[in-house]
């Protein structure tokens, strides 16, 4: 299982209000204990912060507000210390508008890194072509010194590198190779299915023209430049990964980002995530998903929250127990679930008046401070950056861990239980016949078997069983050991062990 942390929310110990690289040392304790086997850090890098680090200014410098290299190095070494892998947050598709590529680029026609992003003189006196931006507006900004438009798919601040450049791609190979030089585990890749563009930049369907690329832009190109960055990790010892953020809406879109196990090791499935509270819809997910990635080299990756969706206990209408019945099926499906940091204390979002929100995409509320005891600054140095999360004082990860019902001890449990199951950890994945309203599965791995039966309503329910299976691990506390009797209580869920 990796872990997503967002560093500037995880943990504050300088006292500016923004967590920092020794706040995630700090926090290894939190992980080793909770069983995590690996974390993805977003950006830390140098970066002005428009994005919130995803608009990257430096990629080979950390920026100041998280620390310096040095504590890089010194997190990185207490993390493979405690059995932790490490992976960073690369952001292929675009740089800060003041990185010094880009700098030098919008300098003169003539520069040497002008190619290295999109120019294109305008159109009927407009923009080059019909293409949105992910946080509202088109995809173009006018540059008038040297009076053409450059290419943002994301913020003006964020121009899109052109990645038909070869300059380009020695570049951010060589961005790669400082990492992996440094000992990282690997990365994950913000939005790399967009690195492939058709260099004619041709307008979008009159259908689309009103969407932004993010969810529908999937262009062949990717797949030779993909083959490439592969080969950097694969040139280096140790198995270096790479899990991409692809944000194709079915996941039969997503299998060809694995390519023939040349292209990335692991593609984000977001498609329980985008799921409403709903058994049905979640098996037809998950049966689509299993039908799509049938090649071994396509390892599925479920994931529930991150830093650009509201909490799933928020969508689920703030109740505990469906989050409780969510991280019972993540942790137990096939493939590598990835937990956001503070799911496992069922955080909620944050609700963030007018005043303090900062985001451009309106993400504010799942980015809130993670709070680690009751204490008046709850464990943080610093007043945070934004408002803590609803339930503070009662709900943070000294108070839970101390609760032995408390959900954070139901993911310490669930990741045990998988951990020591080779059906759960490596095993198939087959659908269960289920009353309405309740999902289960069968995972299987030689001997070793295990079945899920998750509720998703509210009033207790009967199942078929063939008896002979133990609960070993239920959402609801009390349910553990116990020989299972077919009945799931309302909004529960249990993983069964054979009581042979
Ligand atoms: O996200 C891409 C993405 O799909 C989201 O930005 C989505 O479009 C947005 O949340 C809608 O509000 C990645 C990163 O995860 C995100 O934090 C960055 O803002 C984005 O790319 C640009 O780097």
């Amino acid at each position: 299982m990796l872990y997503q942390i967002y560093p500037r929310s995880f943990l504050d110990t300088d006292g500016d209000g923004v967590g920092d690289i020794e706040g995630v040392r700090a926090g290894l304790d939190h992980l080793r204990w909770l069983g995590v086997d690996g974390v993805w850090l977003s950006p830390i890098y140098r970066s002005p912060m428009a994005d919130f680090g995803y608009d990257v200014s430096d990629h080979c410098a950390i920026d100041p507000v998280f620390g310096d290299l040095e504590g890089f190095d010194r997190l990185l070494g207490d993390a493979h210390a405690s059995g932790l892998r490490v992976l960073l947050d690369w952001v292929p598709n675009h740089t800060s508008d003041r990185h010094r590529w880009f700098v030098e680029s919008r300098s003169s026609r003539d520069a040497a890194t002008r190619e290295w992003y999109f120019w294109r003189d305008g159109r009927d006196g407009g923009p080059p072509n019909n293409w949105r931006a992910a946080f509202g507006g088109r995809a173009w900004t006018w540059d008038g010194a040297t009076g053409q438009w450059y290419l943002h798919l994301f913020l003006p601040e964020q121009p899109d590198l052109n990645w038909a450049h070869p300059g380009v791609v020695e570049a951010m190979h060589g961005v790669l190779r400082f990492w992996l030089d440094r000992g990282v585990d690997g990365f994950r890749a913000d939005v790399v299915h967009l690195i492939g563009k058709d260099p004619t930049l041709p307008d979008q369907p009159r259908a689309l023209a009103e969407t932004d690329l993010v969810g529908v832009h999937d262009h062949p190109s990717a797949h030779p430049l993909l083959r490439g960055i592969r080969a950097v990790l694969d040139s280096y010892q140790g198995d270096r990964v790479m899990v991409g953020e692809v944000n194709l809406g079915t996941p039969v879109l997503l299998a060809p980002y694995y390519g023939a196990g040349d292209e990335l090791h692991m593609v984000f499935n977001f498609s329980l995530l985008w799921a409403s509270w709903d058994a049905g819809q979640w098996a037809e997910r998950i049966v689509e998903s299993e039908a799509a990635l049938t090649s071994p080299d396509a390892w599925p990756v479920w994931v529930l929250s991150n830093h650009d969706t509201p909490r799933h206990r928020t969508r689920y209408g703030g109740r505990e127990d469906r989050a409780r019945v969510a991280a019972t099926v993540l942790l137990t499906l096939r493939g590598t679930p990835f937990l956001y940091a503070g799911e496992e204390l069922g955080l909620l979002d944050a609700d963030v008046p007018e005043a303090a929100r900062v985001d451009p995409g309106g993400r504010d509320g799942c980015r809130a401070p993670i709070p680690w005891d009751d204490g008046p600054g709850h464990g943080w140095a610093g007043v945070p950056w934004l408002p803590w999360p609803p339930e503070v004082g009662e709900r943070d990860a000294a108070t839970l861990r101390a609760d032995e019902g408390s959900i954070l001890h139901l993911y310490r449990r669930l990741l045990a239980a998988r951990r020591r199951s080779e059906a759960l950890h490596a095993g198939t994945w087959r659908l269960l016949d289920a009353p309405p309203g309740v999902l289960a599965y069968a995972r299987e791995a030689g001997e070793d078997r295990r079945q899920v039966w998750a509720n998703f309503g509210d009033e207790p329910v009967v199942c078929p069983t063939d008896g002979g299976w133990l609960v070993e691990v239920g959402s609801l506390d009390g349910e553990r050991g116990l020989a299972w009797d077919g009945r799931l209580r309302g909004t529960g869920a249990v993983v069964l062990a054979p009581a042979g």
